[in-house]
């Protein structure tokens, strides 16, 4: 049977039909490379910043899938100077034989056929897939230029393409005693919106891919950032004990409840199940899960058969122990999870993903694999470690009375505001609207510049909430403290939503009677504006992540200057843009007559904060992703936490970001 593939590369080849003389229908049809630079959304997930950092993953992946069939251990990943990447791996190297069907090289099929990459290789399966996993060619279609050099059976082969199109047959341009593939990619500019590649981004990300492949070394190097010696900035990866290691990690900066995090391995029916879990004093829980080494944000099956395997064993254990005599309430699911960090990693030959972004396990047989892998391992665990074990149940006892008591609040705060009429915080100046599509709420720090912003907004559509301070402390503060905290009870009425218990105990925000569809958080900009803009993140991540989720909370970004000449008045962001303006407005770049510096919102007047910040016209409001509030809360633990070293190793740090505005 000829496939459509088949076909495909033979259209590719064909230069007549690459002049694009036929028609759209015709394009569509063909599950070609050229439909993947038409459609690039479909393959990669978008042209923005995110998709120009899926290349690297679609190429990456393919060198671990190398490692999790036991043939590769190290994965070189080099940012150069002109935002192209270059990604080595000691793997076996793409076949370079000839394609008996096609006949051309395996390595210019692997290259230009889509969804090529795994079908030479039968034998092991290929995990690494999930959300990515469409392919190197999808790389190579979006590159202007991209080469591929493979060291295998002892000879250098290597062939480059441009848009996809081989610029020539394979060619063999020298020996080798190794074996490895070296993929270098351009992304084209004519298809993606942002070029630049993220130092952060690629390091974070082959830091996970490290502890979820132990024994692996990934090293990152950036060729546009030199250190003082001279060097390239790099860092390499490298985790022996693995999950375990990426669990102490996660809690680094919380005090942990047992001393080394429990580890659970196994296998049934093809599926592979690792999880490593600790408890720590704090109240909430981070649990990470993957399915083939892709995060999988939204859960699934596989997080739903932990969770099942936690709630039981402890149970049992407390009841089987006399442990929960004394309790006089029901102990829910929930109280299992406080203080918990977990990392569920599972391999699975085919995954289904579904829910909103792909992002949840579907697959209904890993729910009970994961359960029984769990169980058994845990159960054994508390018999051998009964001092541990009793610290976690008296833990879940205590979240349990917290979770009464802050129900308590909760009620008492919902009914109190029944009764007063459900009214408004006083503080609130509210918008006209009440299409809350249409409406915006600031939360601006401090009362002043919140009298500004009240002023200087389009009160048609713009309310101002301003909040006092530095907003309560929510890693510290029991849960109860939290709600009755007047700044907070201000959020959840101005907001117009509420917490409510389901019938496993855990808290479901409700947000059907949302008052603003866009919620503004508008600090100064230095470093306390900074600090109370991650203590307000941090609240919304563990109270209200829903509103992050849909894409609700915002952060605004006033201006640093001021540049004036004259009558004439321009605003920078920016250091670089204020030399600029200070170039163009004539003054010469280091005129500090003309160049007023912003230290908080408060010296704008009405005026130029809805210039430069509220008027939807002008302004800058940067969406604000789980991402950003998951990092937010990381640091946040951090700086709030017990745990002393890391928080100078981040002050230190960052001491020349904080020098600034001192
Ligand atoms: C097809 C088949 C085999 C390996 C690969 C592709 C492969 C692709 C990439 C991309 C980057 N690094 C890579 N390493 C390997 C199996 C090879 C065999 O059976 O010998």
């Amino acid at each position: 049977m000829e496939t459509t593939e088949n076909k495909l590369t033979d259209d590719v080849k064909d230069p007549k039909k690459n002049k694009g003389d036929y028609g759209a229908d015709n394009i569509q049809a063909l599950e070609g490379l050229e439909a993947v630079r038409k459609r690039p959304g479909m393959y990669i997930g978008s042209t923005d910043s995110k998709g120009l950092h899926h290349l690297v993953w679609e190429v990456v992946d393919n060198s671990i899938d190398e490692h999790l069939a036991g043939y590769c251990d190290k994965i070189d990943l080099t940012i150069e100077e002109g935002n192209s990447i270059r990604v080595v791996d000691n793997g076996r190297g793409i076949p370079t034989d000839m394609h008996a069907k096609l006949k051309k090289s395996a390595l210019e099929v692997v290259m230009t056929v889509l969804h090529a990459g795994g079908k030479f290789d039968k034998d092991t399966y290929k995990v690494s897939g999930g959300l990515h996993g469409v392919g190197v060619s999808c790389v190579n279609a979006l590159s202007t230029l991209l080469t591929a050099e493979v060291h295998r059976s002892g000879k250098v082969y290597t062939q480059s393409y441009r848009q996809g199109k081989p610029q020539g047959d394979v060619e063999v341009i020298g020996e080798t005693d190794t074996t490895g593939t070296i993929i270098t990619f351009q992304p084209d500019p004519e298809i993606f919106s942002s070029l630049e590649y993220k130092y952060e981004i690629l390091a974070t990300r082959c830091r996970e891919l490290s502890y979820l492949n132990k024994g692996l070394t990934l090293t990152i190097t950036d060729q546009r950032q030199k250190m003082e010696d001279g060097s390239f900035r790099t860092e390499t990866f490298h985790s022996e004990g693995g999950l375990k290691e990426f669990v102490k990690q996660l809690d680094e900066a919380r005090t942990p409840l047992i001393d080394t995090p429990i580890h659970v391995k196994g296998k049934e029916e093809d599926v592979e199940v690792e999880v490593a879990m600790q408890y720590n004093t704090s109240y909430t829980e981070h649990l990470f899960s993957y399915v083939n080494n892709i995060n999988t944000s939204e859960g699934g099956t596989h997080v739903a058969g932990f969770r099942m395997a936690v709630n039981r064993v402890f149970k049992n254990y407390g009841e089987a122990n006399g442990l929960f005599s004394k309790v006089k309430f029901e102990i829910s699911g929930e109280d299992f999870r406080e203080g918990l960090t977990a990392v569920v990693s599972v391999k699975v030959p085919e995954p289904q993903f579904k829910g909103q972004t792909k992002g949840e396990l579907g697959n209904s047989e890993v729910r009970g694999i994961v359960s029984r892998a769990v169980g058994d391992v845990v159960n054994a665990w508390l018999e051998e470690n009964p001092k541990e074990a009793k610290k976690i149940v008296d833990k879940v006892i205590l979240a349990a009375t917290a979770r009464h008591a802050a129900r308590k609040a909760r009620e008492m705060v919902q009914r109190k505001n029944v009764l007063t009429g459900g009214g408004l915080p006083g503080k609130l100046a509210d918008c006209s609207s009440k299409d809350p599509g249409a409406s915006e709420i600031f939360l601006v720090e401090g009362d002043s510049a919140g009298g500004t912003a009240k002023q200087g907004r389009d009160r048609l559509f713009q309310a101002i909430l301003p909040l006092r301070g530095k907003i309560l402390n929510v890693e510290k503060a029991l849960e109860h403290k939290i709600y009755e905290n007047e700044e907070i009870k201000n959020i959840f009425t101005a907001l117009g939503v509420s917490i409510q218990e389901n019938e496993d105990g855990e808290r479901v925000l409700n947000i059907e009677k949302l008052r603003y569809h866009k919620v503004v958080i508008m600090c100064d900009a230095d470093v306390d504006g900074s600090h109370i803009t991650t203590l307000i993140l941090t609240f919304f991540f563990r109270y209200m992540k829903p509103l992050i989720e849909n894409g609700h909370i915002y952060i605004a970004a006033p201006p640093l200057y001021q540049v004036r000449r004259g009558k004439k008045a321009e605003y920078a962001w920016n250091e670089e843009q204020r030399q600029q303006l200070a170039i163009e407005l004539g003054g010469g770049k280091e005129d500090a007559v003309t160049i007023q510096r912003y230290k908080g919102l408060g010296e704008m007047n009405a005026e130029q904060l809805w210039e430069t910040t509220m008027n939807p016209e002008n302004r800058i409001l940067r969406q604000v992703t789980i991402d950003d509030a998951f990092n937010a809360d990381q640091t946040f633990t951090m700086l709030m936490g017990d745990e002393v070293p890391p928080r100078r190793a981040f002050i230190e740090a960052n001491a020349k970001y904080a020098k600034v505005d001192v």
